[in-house]
């Protein structure tokens, strides 16, 4: 079952169907005793409607922060240890990768997330930047992860590998993510087979394309959830990224323009274009 906000309101998709959601606030949704309960009990009980395709689907989010975990898969440990080699940082990467307590970081709130189809931005003082493409918990006020998102946590290479301590700037800035283009309603772990692919595309031509699974993340999802739940509270639900395994090329920079494009199949795929520079434009 998936769940929709979007500018006509809140939407259930089950069997290929698609029903009105009563409940107005999207936190109350989070927040809910049994979501998926409820959810079905609208899917059961009423009559499918046409108008979402008329709708602009917007990011599944309210008033939850959105974190993030990093250097969970092996690749994304590498990366770092070479983009910090030269400021002194790459041994830290390394021990994060195998300690029992995982990085956690804030990556932002609503006002910074893009929506599906909107843009997504590149920092006007950095040169190196990616997308990650990244399995993104939906979990609620206590503590139970309650579904999935797709989430692309936007990166400025140069800035985090220059110094560690940068990694705020590198990571939390004005639309460094997108969530969509649905939550997945779920409380099942997904499969470790599961693919989350990356597909970047400039003036039509696929860049890159990488792929990895969910059998190459270190941590389980749980066990991220119990870090991020120690002495902190989420009173509407809180969003976790659980970190990239797939990195371009170091030669790799996103430019203007480019089409980001991240599939993981039982959720949808999140597709964005790159600005970079003024806030305005992007829309
Ligand atoms: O430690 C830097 C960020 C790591 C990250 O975002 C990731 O591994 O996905
Ligand atoms: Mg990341």
């Amino acid at each position: 079952m998936k769940l929709y906000r979007t500018s006509n309101g809140h939407y259930v998709e089950h069997d290929g169907s698609y029903y009105r959601v009563p409940e107005p606030e999207w936190d109350a949704l989070i927040t809910h005793d049994d979501l998926h309960g409820y959810l079905l009990s609208i899917a059961g009980g009423g009559d499918a409607v046409s108008d979402f395709l008329a709708a602009r689907i917007e990011a599944p989010i309210g008033s939850q922060e959105v974190w993030a975990a990093g250097v969970t898969y092996y690749r994304s440990r590498s990366a770092r240890m070479a983009e910090a080699k030269n400021a002194g940082g790459g041994d830290f990467y390394d021990r994060v990768y195998s300690a029992e307590r995982p990085e956690l970081f804030f990556k932002g709130t609503a006002s910074r997330v893009a929506a599906p189809g909107s843009h997504v931005r590149i920092r006007s003082d950095a040169t190196w930047s990616v997308p990650e493409p990244e399995l993104t918990l939906v979990i609620n006020d206590r503590g139970r992860i309650i579904g999935y998102t797709v989430g692309n946590d936007m990166s400025s290479r140069d800035i985090e590998g220059e110094n560690p301590l940068y990694l705020p700037q590198a990571k939390v800035y004005d639309r460094s993510s997108a969530l969509g283009p649905c939550i997945l309603v779920s409380s099942e772990p997904l499969p470790t087979t599961t693919p989350i692919r990356l597909e970047i595309e400039r003036r039509g031509v696929v860049e890159f394309a990488g792929a990895t699974t969910l059998a190459e993340l270190k941590r389980t999802p749980t066990g991220l959830v119990e870090y991020l739940f120690r002495d902190n509270s989420f009173p509407a639900g809180v969003y976790l990224m659980t970190g990239t395994g797939v990195v371009p090329p170091d030669a790799f920079t996103l430019a203007a323009g480019d089409r980001v494009r991240i599939t993981i199949d039982p959720i949808g795929t999140l597709e964005n274009e790159v600005a970079q520079g003024s806030t305005e434009r992007a829309s």
